[in-house]
């Protein structure tokens, strides 16, 4: 899903963060909209191709993969994840050190200005834990991704045969 308009940003951000963060946000939103030309659209933060793999199991914790582009001249960051058919949600990183790769719990999924970040299986990923239903094979649900500076975005999850 897709945010609409800058001013639209700029309010989630005064929702969702410090009066502070949010003068501040609001002022860098404003800087790159008014920069823009008349007609060209904002910049702005867009999660897309979200999906998990099939399980016929219940209570079981599966990874969850999206796209997330930034085409804003800042930072930002994924603090939390809601999805219905699951009961929590981690952000993990898979760490490479030594030894076998291993999954670790962080708190945040760092999402870099101007860039894509898609996650996967082999960095970072969102893992949704205990699964509250079956999941079928072209069934889907909406989450609810929290970002530290565009607040909450709304996306579509597809549920995808197991390779
Ligand atoms: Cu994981």
């Amino acid at each position: 899903m897709t945010r609409e308009s800058c001013g639209d940003l700029a309010w989630r951000a005064i929702d969702c963060g410090g009066p502070l963060r949010a003068s501040l946000y609001l002022i860098a939103v404003a800087l790159v909209c008014f920069g823009q030309v008349a007609g060209a659209r904002c910049k702005e933060l867009i999660v897309s191709d979200g999906w998990v793999q099939a399980a016929d199991d219940v209570g079981i914790d599966i990874p969850l993969f999206l796209t997330i582009r930034n085409e804003v001249d800042l930072p930002d960051a994924l603090l939390r994840v809601r999805c219905p058919v699951t009961n929590f949600s981690e952000k993990h990183i898979v760490d490479h050190g030594e030894g076998a790769p291993a999954m670790r719990s962080i708190p945040s999924i760092p999402i870099p200005s101007n860039s894509t970040v898609v996650l996967n299986a082999r960095e970072y990923h969102v893992m949704l834990l205990q699964t509250r239903r079956p999941l079928a094979v072209d069934d889907r649900f909406v989450c609810v991704l929290v970002f530290e500076k565009a607040g909450a975005i709304e996306t579509e999850v597809e549920v995808r045969r197991s390779p």
